[in-house]
């Protein structure tokens, strides 16, 4: 996933980014606020949520094929991998990844340094025999790994179909990007999200408890609380839409009727049917997904899917 942003407190109101994201993103046509931001402390929680959904089936089927695939990936990656996780592991899918590859050092790399550590302790408690080495950074640049892991095979994990957050320009970036942080050799193991029926996959961004909407809006009260702004929550309604020319799903804050409002002090004016386009969720194809990973410099080496072909596990080498 986009990381957790969580903060203790009152100490982070007002990021320098945050701040100018949002005030240049609603200023342009169409607006747009990049779905980073959705991840604060209450959007983690209701991310966390909307994994548990019964119309959301994503994290569900890559468990099951992690569980089932596990053994094979481990004969294909062999033994005495460092395992490089992009982002912080999530309590599901990293301890079934490393119970059954077993490597030598695992490398959680995230953005989020409060999330990385809390995450990092948690998994160590789990596998007490195993290297635990976080590294706080931007991973969609080329990062140093630790001198630990210089020696050893890599194998970068990179779950939850998070690349189809990115335009498939920018995911082809970040593959280039894992390549060369993981150096010759290295193998990839992602979760992409395939292409499937719009009847499944709205419903997947629009669930009738209403979570994924509670985690759009979030984004208002976010930027009402953190920049001082006075956007009227309830205006504003959840909108999932499937673009098909695109192959994502869209997710959108639309205004029910004309709003007037101020971000720092800045005034906005947005009129009814006019919406803030906050998420991308790009949907592949099996070639499609195969195309991607060859544009960013890996190959394809075996692929796993559920019996509906609903997700892929594609194990990739450099
Ligand atoms: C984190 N990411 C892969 C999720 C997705 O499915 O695109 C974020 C999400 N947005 C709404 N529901 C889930």
């Amino acid at each position: 996933m986009l990381k957790p942003e969580i903060e203790d407190g009152q100490a982070s109101l007002a990021d320098p980014e945050f701040r100018g994201d949002v005030l240049s993103g609603l200023a342009r046509r169409p607006r747009a606020i990049p779905a980073r931001w959705f991840y604060d402390r209450r959007g983690s929680e209701l991310f966390e949520a909307i994994t548990e959904l019964p119309e959301y089936y994503p994290t569900r089927t890559e468990v099951a094929l992690l569980q089932s695939a596990c053994p094979e990936v481990a004969t294909r990656v062999g033994k005495g991998r460092a395992v490089i996780e992009f982002g912080s592991g999530s309590s599901t899918k990293t301890p079934r990844l490393l119970h059954c590859v077993d490597p030598a050092a695992y490398v959680p790399i995230d953005i989020s340094g409060d999330f990385l550590r809390a995450s990092s302790a948690e998994l160590a408690k789990g596998f007490p025999d195993l290297a635990v080495l976080p590294v706080e950074a931007n991973f969609m640049h080329p990062v140093p790994l630790p001198a630990e892991v210089a020696d050893m095979p890599k194998l970068g994990f990179f779950p939850g179909s998070t690349i189809g957050n990115m335009t498939p320009h920018v995911a082809a970036d970040l593959l280039r990007a894992m390549r060369e942080s993981l150096g010759e050799g290295a193998m990839l193991l992602i979760g992409i999200d395939r292409v499937k029926d719009a009847g499944v996959l709205v419903p997947a961004y629009d669930d009738a408890a209403g979570v994924t909407g509670a985690f759009n809006l979030n984004l208002l009260d976010r930027i009402n609380r953190e920049l001082g702004a006075t956007i009227p929550v309830d205006a504003f309604r959840h909108k999932a839409v499937w673009n098909d020319d695109a192959s994502r799903i869209e997710m959108h804050l639309e205004a029910v009727r004309d709003v007037v409002f101020t971000v720092e002090g800045r005034p906005f004016e947005i009129a009814a049917g006019e919406t803030i386009h906050t998420e991308n969720s790009h949907k592949y194809g099996e070639r499609g997904a195969r195309v991607l990973l060859r544009t960013g410099g890996w190959t394809p080496v075996a692929e796993w899917t559920d019996p509906k072909g609903w997700f892929s596990l594609i194990l990739a080498e450099a």
